[in-house]
């Protein structure tokens, strides 16, 4: 692994290997020091020390009393051998933005961070080298051999700043607990966005109080008639709270001036014929746009404005997803001056708006504007002129090719599903293999865009197909560790690429935990599961 500039375990692989001990993301660096091991005992304190210290100890303890029946209070003071001492300082992690070390052996464990976010991370490490019974907060039974976390020595940090997963809670609702559920898994991976698609043709999901019937009309529905289902604004606001517990940014996505069918469903006035379309639960795309005439500019431009405004109110975090994608029954002059009048809405909020990459057709983005790439891995179409637009108008971009990093792709072969039905997507690519999802290269995809121009990478899951949160978890997982590993861990070195076998044994070890968990992953049969 050394040999590879990826560091997810430095040790021979048949004591204490990377199954037994990996992490995923591979830290920046990780070594077994042989020293005597750390056991978690019913003593064991947590010691915050620095600003947020006690609030990411907190967010560590609480599942892990659950699991442990210990009482692991968050205390001041003097760390003992049997303590985890978390300290947030200046001087910590070498200054690094999200970057933490972590100390284990037989006199404790430590660890050390300059942000608080960056000490969240490290517990979420520790949490991994702990046994994986820690994730199991319905059963107090200790493991065999106890709370046992090997001698190590992790100095780690990003890669890249966003590490996004996209959840589409338009196409199928999904209800605030399983959000939060989300969230708890992708903080494991040291994700830190939470790409929420809020709306769509089949439903629109959060509030906006100046247009109640966007939840009125336009949430009565979803794919295939399954019901529809909204966030009110104090929904909402628990997921961003709870998210922000967990170091994950809500980022949330009014996608315009397509895929708008439910809104245009609730209010007539917003269609350029005056009339509302019936609420619509198939899965076509491409086929409703807001309308660009002049007639309709006050009613649109009203309704762009409530709308940014209300989302920007409700959101702390630092941008506003506006979509731009496929807008194929918007004229391409009319989408031009919808995406003008979209930008101007959404700069007027003061957030740092994303828009998918088609947005970047226009040369009249806001500064700083994020574009999001979802062509594939070798661009189609008009996909690289669009996305260097971004760069070229001061702005960075996020990298989702579909190929590899759409989590809706099917699975090769057949597999058992959750519900035992067939589910998931091929356009983009389909099956789309777990390795797959790990072999490629950011800095290779357009060419143009550099490390510098990544802001970072989003691995979406759309859910035309699933409709449970076990369909969409039997999706995202295992193939998500792929894309965090790609967004967290250091470039390999330029000769030299990853290597799938130390990775697929650290997502074995990653398995146990989502069974503790009771997350629905799909067992890929590439994956020596334990
Ligand atoms: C494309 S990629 C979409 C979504 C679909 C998805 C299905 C992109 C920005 N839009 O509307 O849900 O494919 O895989």
């Amino acid at each position: 692994a050394a040999a590879l500039g990826l560091a997810g375990c430095t040790a021979d692989p048949d004591e204490n290997g990377p199954a037994v001990t990996g992490i995923i993301p591979a830290p920046a660096s990780f070594t077994l020091t042989g020293g005597q091991p750390f056991t978690l005992t019913a003593d064991s304190r947590l010691v915050a020390v620095g600003d947020g210290a006690a609030a990411a100890a907190e967010t560590f303890a609480a599942p892990a009393r659950a699991a442990t029946g210990f009482a692991l209070p968050v205390v001041e003071g003097e760390a003992a051998a049997s303590d985890i001492a978390l300290v947030v300082a200046d001087g910590e992690a070498d200054g690094a933005n999200e970057g933490y070390t972590l100390e284990i052996g037989g006199d404790g464990v430590r660890i050390g961070a300059a942000t608080a976010a960056g000490l969240f991370w490290g517990t979420q490490s520790l949490r991994q080298l702990l046994p994986a019974d820690i994730g199991r907060t319905d059963d107090p039974t200790p493991p065999q051999g106890g709370w046992v976390v090997p001698a190590a020595s992790v100095a780690d940090q990003p890669r890249f700043a966003y590490r996004g997963a996209m959840l589409d809670v338009a196409r199928h609702f999904f209800s605030v607990e399983e959000v939060l559920r989300f969230v708890d898994a992708i903080a494991l991976l040291k994700l830190n966005v939470l790409h929420l698609h809020l709306t769509d043709d089949q439903g629109w999901r959060l509030e906006i109080e100046s247009w109640p019937e966007l939840t009125g009309i336009g949430a009565s529905t979803s794919v295939g008639g399954a019901g529809g289902g909204f966030y009110t604004h104090d929904d909402y606001r628990r997921i961003v709270a709870y998210a922000a517990e967990r170091f994950v940014t809500i980022v949330p996505e009014i996608d315009l001036p397509g895929h708008t069918s439910a809104a245009l469903s609730a209010y007539p006035e917003l269609n350029c014929d005056g009339a509302a379309p019936a609420p619509y639960e198939g899965i076509e795309v491409g086929f409703s746009s807001l309308c660009a005439a002049p007639e309709r500019a006050d009613t649109t431009d009203r309704f762009l404005a409530d709308v940014t405004r209300e989302v920007a109110e409700l959101t702390p975090g630092p941008w506003l997803h506006l979509g731009g994608d496929e807008s194929l029954a918007t004229p391409a002059d009319a989408y031009l001056d919808l995406v003008r009048r979209i930008a101007q809405a959404g700069a007027a909020t003061g957030k740092t708006l994303i828009g998918w990459h088609e947005m970047g057709a226009s040369r009249e983005l806001p500064p700083g504007t994020v574009g999001q790439y979802w062509s594939f891995v070798e661009p189609a179409g008009d996909a690289v002129a669009q996305t260097r637009s971004f760069v070229e108008q001061g702005g960075q971009v996020i990298l989702s090719p579909a190929d590899v990093a759409y989590l809706d792709m099917t699975y090769a072969g057949d597999p058992q599903t959750p519900l035992g039905r067939p589910i998931g997507q091929d356009w983009a690519k389909g099956p789309t293999t777990l390795e797959e999802a790990y072999l490629w290269e950011p800095t290779a995809i357009v060419p143009g865009i550099g490390e510098d121009d990544i802001l970072g990478l989003e691995a979406p899951v759309w859910t035309e197909t699933l409709t449970t949160m076990s369909e969409v978890e039997f999706m995202v997982f295992p193939r998500i560790a792929a894309i965090a590993e790609l967004a967290w861990s250091p470039r390999p070195d330029a000769d030299t690429i990853r290597e799938t076998g130390e990775f697929f044994a650290r997502v074995a070890r990653f398995g146990q935990h989502l069974d503790a968990m009771g997350v629905a992953y799909h067992r890929v049969p590439e994956i020596a599961w334990a």
